[in-house]
């Protein structure tokens, strides 16, 4: 077959943008159950239909541009429309679509990528990354975690230690122990959770949690410390791990103050307890290296990972396994009770390895450290002088901002008003993807985006905030 007549997106366009948007809706109704979606809901509106994709642009089924400043969900990081990736899934699949890799077998594809990982894994302190275990999500990712953990300190003798710690407004994912690790007390009250031995302490969002007049380095370090208060009621003897994401992302982008990190691994050390960083929003550039442990001097012995490892082309995660707990794994280990059909699959294994190869190619971890993450600050940080704004902020190529009703004092909106959902309305009728969590207003955008496509995009947002302001304002909600 003539592989160059193989990708034809403009017939693809076509015959999606041919199709009657209200006979899909209705399709959609009647057979599909979204994710997190109240279908009751999404059976009046119909769902907005996505079409096509090309660098940082979708198109809906009306024809409608807009850019996304959301990356799909944090994970499209080399842009829409690589034909690369689909080269090299095309490729893989007529070489070898599937295998498993139970049973004493590998394939190369998995291996390729798994030593490509521990190349770019860097080391920190007595801690190296020289193993993977794969899977096909975040989710997946975090359940190994519990179970790699808990298996790690059977096996070092301390079968008490159980107690996984975590934090309010954290996302681990949405399988039962992704859900339980995850601090959304939403997810909580569905289903019976969380699953037992899994705790929560209070997240390091200084907006909501400083005190009256509390620098922000000193917040940091006390809300590190609710660590160790967590850790000594537990007894420390009876704690596995602590879990976090290096900046939380679906909790609304809440950046951590310098001091927390730092304090953090001082208890983790002395109370000898795992480190897991949730690294599936973070990794691959996001935040301006291929890991986020780098930039926080984190030293971490299991990093979760998926979204951006293929840039979202395909399903595939893992965990970065840290010589501390991979040496007596193997060492002790015997059988791992634990895998997945798709653990190594060659032909995510394979989009990854092309994903990777384009974000080094074009220096994507580099290019946001030093050239678009420092352009967006200084842009989105232009955003503290709107009367809506109460603090915006960014990390690398996330950034998110609090609506608030006073500036002066800081005073929120009432949480049933929904300002943030009245944002996001705004935003997609302009032609912006940003996500509202509660009244916070946050991107993540591809990092392939150019200085102009940034001034786009900041113009597009405080278009949105005017329009929100405005509206706000009809409805006699600010003054
Ligand atoms: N950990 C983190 C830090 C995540 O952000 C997961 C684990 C779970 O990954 P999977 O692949 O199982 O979905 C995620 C996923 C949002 C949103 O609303 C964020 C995620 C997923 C769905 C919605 O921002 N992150």
């Amino acid at each position: 077959m003539n592989t160059s007549t193989l990708i034809t997106p403009p017939a693809l366009v076509r015959r999606a943008e041919q199709q009657d948007t209200q006979a899909i809706q209705a399709l959609d109704s009647a057979h599909f159950i979204h994710p997190f979606t109240d279908h009751g809901d999404l059976a009046t509106r119909g769902a907005r239909v996505i079409t096509r994709a090309e660098n940082i642009y979708v198109w809906d089924s009306e024809g409608k541009k807009i850019l996304d400043a959301m990356s799909g969900l944090w994970c499209v990081n080399a842009g829409y429309g690589r034909r690369e990736l689909a080269q090299a899934a095309y490729d893989q699949m007529m070489t070898l679509p599937y295998y498993n890799s139970f049973f004493q077998t590998t394939n190369v594809p998995a291996v390729q990528l798994a030593t490509k990982l521990a190349s770019l894994a860097p080391k920190v302190g007595d801690r190296s990354f020289e193993h993977v275990f794969f899977s096909s999500s975040g989710s997946e990712s975090n359940d190994t975690n519990v179970r790699m953990a808990r298996r790690y300190w059977d096996l070092m003798g301390q079968p008490e230690r159980k107690v996984i710690i975590s934090r309010h407004n954290a996302y681990h994912g949405s399988t039962m122990a992704g859900a339980s690790l995850g601090g959304m007390s939403g997810m909580h009250a569905q289903g019976d959770l969380p699953i037992p031995n899994i705790t929560h302490i209070e997240q390091p969002y200084h907006f909501e949690n400083g005190l009256p007049g509390e620098s922000e380095a000193d917040f940091g370090l006390r809300a590190a410390r609710w660590l160790e208060e967590k850790i000594l009621a537990i007894g420390p003897d009876k704690v596995a791990a602590f879990i976090a994401e290096p900046v939380q992302g679906a909790g609304g982008v809440i950046i951590p103050p310098a001091t927390y990190w730092p304090e953090i691994q001082r208890i983790v050390d002395q109370y000898g307890i795992l480190l897991i960083c949730d690294e599936v929003i973070c990794a691959f550039g996001r935040l301006g290296h291929w890991f986020a442990y780098e930039k926080f001097g984190i030293k971490p012995d299991l990093v979760t990972f998926a979204k951006g490892v293929t840039s979202g082309y395909i399903p595939l995660g893992g965990v970065m396994v840290g010589n501390r707990v991979a040496q007596v794994l193997i060492d002790k280990g015997g059988e791992f009770n634990h895998g997945y059909t798709y653990s190594g699959h060659p032909v995510a294994c394979a989009v990854a390895l092309a994903n990777l190869e384009i974000m080094e190619r074009e220096g994507l971890p580099q290019r946001v450290r030093d050239d678009i993450g420092p352009y967006l600050a200084k842009r989105f940080a232009e955003l503290n002088d709107h009367p809506l704004v109460g603090v915006a902020e960014t990390c690398g190529f996330v950034a998110g901002l609090v609506l608030v009703k006073d500036k002066a004092t800081r005073q929120v909106f009432d949480p049933d008003l929904a300002v943030g959902m009245m944002c996001r309305a705004h935003c997609f009728k302009n032609g912006l993807i940003m996500r509202a969590v509660g009244d916070r207003m946050i991107i993540a955008p591809p990092l392939v985006m150019t200085h102009e496509q940034i001034d786009e995009m900041m113009a597009l947002i405080r278009l949105c905030l005017d329009a929100t302001l405005a509206q706000l304002r009809s409805l006699g909600h600010v003054a």
